[in-house]
């Protein structure tokens, strides 16, 4: 997709020209799963797939929004005097969302617009097309409506759109590995204080493939909850139990392995124990990036996956799938599931001169076991939001 193409299908969609172009990104998260909500480090990267958005300004207040992805919705329409939540917003909920949670901290609009939209994510494939969504609208509208807030706002804006909008309990990754990414970087980002590192993704001869298992994502939202809710219980029975806390990510293996009895139920213990050790991997995971130790790292992204499937759960025979099946291939450095887990994307770490080799044979494996194609893309790791030029 390019400027003039966009431009064109916007006036295909509302018979004139849009004013200007902007892209945001999706992400791939490298190791540190389900740590963003449980105060631990997370080690995503933004990639160069993701959203794009042709803007044109109205002198009335609607808000009018086509989406090419979701073409059979039609034109969504609603007023910028009312942004309650619309349960027949469709996925327009993500603009009046924005703008809800941004007019709460006295960033307004004081006119309508019209709203084209293109995504090359492919949908619910857990990377993170709400995100990417949710940043793009707030980085049109703080650019359109010169609200001069800074990126951090915009990210948290758009957990706020999650968390207190639609009522999902996420973290701050996506939206911040979006919002801040940086070409060929991925950003450590402790969640606990939000400092943040920028750290080069040089992976010699090796490039990350995206695996995507083309699973819907069902039920992902009352599982994720329902992982949080559990992490939660535990911390506050070892909390009660007198260990001075504040979150799982507090605790080294060390501290947890003394205080896990206190959590006195296999399936919680299972569940932080994920959440603790995740974290410290995470942080070896990059220590091992930075210093070039590749095998090293490619080992604790397996052991991420392995940790996400037994003691998170959240994995399925679809990631699993893939993840196995990369692991028997020649060339693969490692791989694991990435984002929420339950369907979604998968990603592994391949040399070079393996990929086409890789991608048929865990395509073939997985259509054998599965029943159906998965799909399989090379990452290119790229900058936050911007405005695309003519
Ligand atoms: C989803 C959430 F949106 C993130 O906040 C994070 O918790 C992730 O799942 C799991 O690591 O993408």
């Amino acid at each position: 997709m390019n400027y003039q193409s966009l431009m064109d299908e916007f006036n295909a969609a509302f018979g004139y020209k849009g004013d200007r172009v902007y892209f945001s990104p999706g992400r791939i998260n490298l190791i540190g799963e389900h740590t963003d909500y449980n105060g631990g480090n997370v080690f995503p990267c933004a990639i160069s797939m993701g959203t794009y958005g042709v803007y044109a300004a109205r002198e009335d207040g609607k808000v009018r929004a086509y989406s090419a992805n979701l073409a059979d919705k039609g034109i969504l329409e609603f007023s910028i005097d009312n942004l309650d939540y619309d349960a027949n917003d469709s996925w327009a909920k993500f603009v009046r969302g924005v703008m809800y949670e941004m007019a709460k901290q006295g960033h307004t609009v004081d006119h309508g617009f019209d709203l084209f939209v293109h995504g090359d994510l492919p949908d619910a494939s857990g990377l993170s097309s709400s995100a990417s969504i949710e940043l793009l609208i707030g980085n049109i509208l703080n650019a359109e409506f010169n609200w001069g807030v800074d990126q951090l706002t915009l990210v948290k804006n758009g957990q706020a759109v999650e968390n207190d909008y639609l009522g999902l309990n996420t973290g701050i990754m996506d939206q911040f590995a979006i919002g801040m990414g940086k070409k060929d970087h991925a950003v450590l980002l402790d969640t606990n204080t939000l400092k943040y590192e920028y750290v080069p993704v040089e992976l010699d001869d090796n490039v990350v493939v995206i695996m995507n298992t083309n699973k819907r994502r069902e039920l992902t939202d009352s599982k994720y909850n329902e992982r949080r809710a559990e992490c939660e219980e535990a911390l506050a029975r070892i909390q009660k139990g007198g260990v001075d806390v504040k979150t799982l990510g507090d605790l080294s293996q060390e501290d947890f392995d003394k205080a896990a009895y206190l959590v006195n139920d296999g399936t919680l213990i299972k569940r932080a124990r994920h959440a603790v050790i995740e974290n410290q991997r995470t942080l070896r995971a990059k220590k091992a990036l930075t210093e070039g130790k590749l095998d090293e790292f490619g080992k604790l992204v397996n052991a991420s996956h392995e940790s996400l499937h037994f003691d998170y759960e959240v994995t399925g025979k679809e990631l699993d799938t893939l993840a196995e099946t990369a692991w028997a291939q020649p060339g693969v450095l490692g791989a694991r599931m990435t984002g929420a887990g339950f369907g979604g994307c998968a990603i592994a770490i391949v040399n070079k001169a393996n990929v086409d080799d890789f991608i048929k044979n865990v395509g073939d494996v997985y259509k054998k076991e599965i029943g159906y194609e998965a799909s399989f893309y090379v990452a290119n790791i790229a900058d936050g939001p911007k405005e695309l030029k003519a």
